[in-house]
């Protein structure tokens, strides 16, 4: 039988067997539970993983399934737990899910503040692993969206805003048909909106303290049927809530692909010389002119080159693990 593994909790895969969604509206999804079989190896099952299962897939109390094959995955979003590839935590890869069509960045315009450069390393993600980018600015109801979406002006990059009494048709239109991974900064309000998105989601929701640090409500990421839209008979596709990370570690991507990750400078590079890094210290490289003629936010520039000098290892390596305990995350500069 065929499966789409909705949750990872302790070696066991929930999963919803193909087809199996088709006609449930509101209900919860029959799930059946599954291991992982020796034959898959050291191959890691994740959130969005299409799989083969075997052995009790009647989804009964205690009866348990086999995952025998993992289907070739349309993408993975990795992130590392740091940027630098020559340290062993820059070799620690996470596959934040597997198989999602759009990457939701939220990202709340206060409590906690927007950070310009996590939302530049999950862009820089998005485009290295082919998955469609959508910024998500919640809590519109606290600050307004001019000074974010004015650092982006250059990128037309697709958003919406939310508050809590926003009508979500907009949202929901850009979600149907989708895989849809949310990802954020704990307290920005995934969860939250997910509830809002799926009404029978139950999904735990943290509060924000005093100085906007969120509290790590969400441990573990979980997929989720959206409801369909009335009207549309499409697919109504899947989102996906994942825990609060305090940053996206980059070491996995190639400078190259760095650089997609920035659109609105690629054409800037045309000019270099052969083999520029395109760091401050090229004299020649083509950036700068680009950025002095208007073409780009010079602030987008400066933030590609602390990507670049961080996986470098220069000591500017922000994308540390979330492992650290409440209380480091946030002793940053404005832009993480
Ligand atoms: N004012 C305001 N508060 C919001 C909004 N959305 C969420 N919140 C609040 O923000 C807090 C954190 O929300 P969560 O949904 O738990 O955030 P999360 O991103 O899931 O956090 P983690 O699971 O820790 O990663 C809660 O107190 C929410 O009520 C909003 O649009 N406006
Ligand atoms: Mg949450």
């Amino acid at each position: 039988m065929d499966g789409f593994v909705i949750a990872v909790d302790r070696g066991r895969y929930q999963c919803v067997l193909a087809g199996a969604e088709r006609g449930v509206v509101g209900a919860e999804l029959p799930t059946v539970t599954a291991m992982r079989a020796r034959e898959l190896g050291r191959k890691s099952v994740v959130v969005g993983d299409r799989v083969s299962l075997v052995g009790d897939t009647s989804g009964a109390e205690g009866a348990l399934a086999r995952i025998v094959r993992i289907a070739e995955r349309r993408s993975v979003l990795r992130r590392t737990a740091d940027d630098d590839e020559t340290t062993a935590e820059g070799r620690l890869e996470r596959v934040v899910v597997a198989n999602a069509d759009q990457l939701v960045i939220v990202s709340a315009l206060a409590d906690p503040p927007p950070r310009t450069g996590f939302i530049d390393r999950c862009l820089v993600a998005a485009y290295d692993a082919d998955v469609e980018p959508l910024l998500c600015l919640t809590k519109a109801d606290l600050a307004g969206p001019e000074e974010v979406l004015g650092y982006y002006t250059e990128l037309e990059l697709p958003y919406v805003l939310n508050r809590p009494d926003s009508d979500l048709d907009a949202l929901r239109a850009l979600l149907s048909g989708k895989v849809s991974v949310l990802v954020g900064h704990s307290g920005v309000g995934k969860s939250t909106l997910v509830n809002r998105l799926v009404p029978d989601a139950l999904r735990a929701v943290g509060v924000v303290s005093a100085i906007g640090r969120g509290r790590h409500t969400s441990t573990s990421a979980v997929a989720l049927r959206l409801p369909p839209v009335p009207g549309v008979d499409t697919d109504p596709g899947w989102i996906i809530d994942t825990p609060g990370i305090r940053s996206f570690g980059l070491a996995h991507v190639s400078a190259d692909s760095l650089l997609h990750g920035f659109p609105d400078l690629v054409e800037g590079t045309v000019d270099c010389p052969p083999n520029c890094q395109h760091t401050a210290d090229e004299a020649a490289c083509g950036l700068d002119a680009w950025v002095a003629a208007g073409k780009a936010d010079p602030r987008r520039l400066a933030s590609y080159r602390r990507l670049l000098a961080s996986r470098a290892g220069d000591g500017d390596s922000r994308g540390e693990s979330d492992q650290r305990g409440p209380g480091e995350g946030d002793r940053r500069g404005p832009d993480e």
